[in-house]
């Protein structure tokens, strides 16, 4: 009798191969045989042919063993104590450990579909200081539960520590290695060898897919081993630790100076008055600034003027707003260490401000345990020309990923999709497209790195995912999107490397609001890689489709003239370079007006005043 193969591992292994036909002995039908029934067989590439216990003989790189190996059936698994993940498929659960070292002890588990793979790796990734495992975004994306539904083979890490050991680092710089770069690596060449002893042949394409320190983590993977992957999606990545968490001692230091403490109950003022100056200017009045890096504002008009309120700030509070939103600098050079925080995010920055009372755990963390290996380590008495030099040398080398040359990698046609929210309250967004111009210098202009390499800049999106932006599009945390190659970041990675289509835009949406259950749609918006920006055409602007990708004209710099009205007005002296971007006029610092409505915007003599170029589009 010829049958279709079971899902039950206990009854692959009685699995016969004639010419490539399965026979299967059996008629039992289980959970996943159900699975099967609902859909047609898969290719035979597609389906194990060993046995799931029988991989605990496998051995690989860096001292790997595998602990465990066992058939997940019935659709739940108690992943730990307080996550019990449902409606999974059929898988083979893969728990192993590397020890490339003898203080190393890198966890791990992989993740098998028993019949419903699609041939394809997607390594899940790990945030912040990791030490867990990434079982579930409880209803969200980019866990192993939603990641193994999709019908990928998966995998995570706890990188080699506990997340309740909070001495991981100090004296244990081999861990610290191992968690900067090793584990991923070894986890990924692991995963891969359990693939092809699985399923008799490797994954026809690997990827991976994270933010934040899984966006450093993939950085560090395509900069340190270009053979592990074919592609990946690089949320908010963490990839210049040692300047990005330098920031953080910065925000410490600037809140805790005296009177300079912003109390959370005047965020929401902050953020009113930037949203006052910027928000309109992109054309859509939605409480979301397009261009965070173009918005001028500044915090001295929100100078109390008749006692301190939640309205107002006082002289040391404007003083503070000024340099959280500058970023740290070197006392000497003045050279910039780090971009501050973008302006428009201060809705979130509840978190942020408590720095007020010392770094946040990140920062902390990096520099009291694996810059000076001292948990007493006072952070107002950090110096950002000394302690950058020692942060570099010492953690940065193993923990930041900020290379620039990808040339072997661009040659193996691997593809890299970048995405950082531009209201990040977590990690400083304006770094993306600070190092995206880096790789695009090195690379040799911006078509040489586009064809390999896309940024995708995402307005009001917080930290990898929420926030009041269009915040959806299929990565690590967010709400589950349309399975495409225009709404789902992972599909369109994989139409790239696989098919060639590059992406021109993502259509990220916007549901009523970030719970998981929540399935009704308030609006979306395309997502246009850097340096192009989404302008508003026509329509609905609650529709993506109402939307362009247009291109800055930053830097272009011509004297031209405006119609206001029916009246050319010509400038007779070009005081200063200005230049024409998203519908405004901008001389020097100067936002002057939005075309072709500039009379609604400003009388006419504000055009005098500013002394400026006239400029058409
Ligand atoms: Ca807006």
């Amino acid at each position: 009798m010829l049958k279709r193969p079971r899902a039950d591992d206990r009854r692959v292994r009685n699995t016969l191969w004639f010419g490539g036909i399965v026979v299967v002995v059996c008629s039992t039908l289980g959970v996943a045989g159900q699975e099967r029934s609902r859909k047609s067989a898969p290719p035979a590439s597609l389906i194990p042919t060993a046995d799931c216990a029988s991989l605990t003989k496998l051995t690989f790189e860096g001292n790997t063993s595998i602990a465990s190996a066992a058939p997940v059936t019935g659709g739940t698994l108690a992943a730990s104590a307080d996550q019990t993940l449902t409606n999974l498929p059929s898988f083979c659960r893969v728990v192993g450990v590397s020890k490339p070292t003898s203080d190393s002890d890198i966890n791990f588990e992989v993740w098998l579909p028993t019949l419903t793979w699609n041939g394809k790796f997607l390594s899940s990734g790990e945030g912040a200081y990791a030490g867990t495992m990434n079982y579930t975004r409880r209803g969200l994306d980019g866990g192993l539960d939603e990641l193994v539904r999709r019908g990928y083979a998966t995998a995570s890490t706890d990188t080699g520590h506990g997340a309740s050991d909070r001495n991981w680092a100090i004296g244990h710089p081999e861990r610290v290695i191992d968690y900067a770069y090793r584990s991923k690596h070894l986890v990924t060449v692991a995963a891969k060898g359990l693939i092809a002893a699985y399923y008799g042949n490797g994954p026809s394409h690997s990827y991976l897919n994270s933010c934040s320190n899984g966006g450093r983590q993939a950085l560090m993977e395509a900069q340190r081993y270009p053979d592990d992957y074919d592609g990946f999606v690089v949320g908010a990545p963490w990839n210049f630790q040692s300047h990005s968490t330098a920031g953080f001692i910065w925000d410490a230091q600037v809140l805790s100076a005296p009177g300079a403490a912003i109390p959370a109950t005047k965020l929401p003022a902050i953020n009113k008055a930037v949203l006052d100056a910027c928000d309109a200017k992109d054309g859509v009045t939605d409480g979301v600034i397009e261009e965070p890096n173009r918005c001028t504002f500044d915090p001295s008009t929100l100078l109390c003027k008749a006692g301190d309120s939640d309205s107002c700030l006082t002289p040391a509070q404007v003083t503070a707003l000024k340099k959280l939103y500058a970023g740290p600098s070197n006392p000497r050079t003045g050279e910039s260490i780090f971009p501050g925080w973008a302006l428009g995010g201060e809705s979130s920055w509840r978190n942020l401000v408590t720095s007020a009372e010392g770094p946040n755990p990140l920062g902390k963390t990096y520099f009291a345990d694996l810059v000076y290996g001292n948990t007493d380590w006072d952070f107002k008495t950090f110096d950002f020309d000394s302690g950058m030099a020692l942060a570099d040398s010492k953690a940065g080398a193993l923990t930041n990923a900020v290379g620039t040359d990808f040339a072997a990698l661009k040659r193996k046609g691997v593809k890299i999709i970048q995405y950082h929210g531009w209201n990040d309250q977590t990690l400083q967004p304006a770094y993306s497209p600070a190092y995206y111009d880096r790789v695009t210098k090195a690379m040799g202009g911006a078509a040489q790195t586009q064809d390999f390499y896309r940024l995708f800049m995402v307005p009001g999106m917080t930290h990898c995912y929420s926030g009041p932006g269009a915040n959806s599009f299929g990565a690590v945390g967010q709400q589950l999107v349309p399975r495409d190659a225009a709404h789902d970041i992972q599909t369109a990675l994989e139409t790239w490397v696989e098919k060639g289509v590059a992406p021109d835009k993502l259509i990220a949406t916007k549901y009523t609001d970030d719970l998981p259950t929540t399935r009704t749609v308030k609006f979306t918006r395309p997502l246009c890689p850097y340096p192009q920006v989404a302008q508003y055409t026509s329509g609905d602007k609650n529709d993506a489709t109402s939307f362009v990708c247009v291109k800055p004209s930053s830097g272009r710099r011509r004297l031209v003239e405006l119609e206001v009205g029916s009246r050319a007005i010509r400038s007779q002296k070009l005081l200063q370079p200005c230049v024409f971007s998203l519908g405004l006029v901008h001389c020097g610092n100067v936002r002057i007006g939005v075309l072709p409505h500039c009379e609604e915007v400003l009388p006419r003599a504000a055009w005098y005043r500013a002394s400026m170029s006239l400029i058409r589009s």
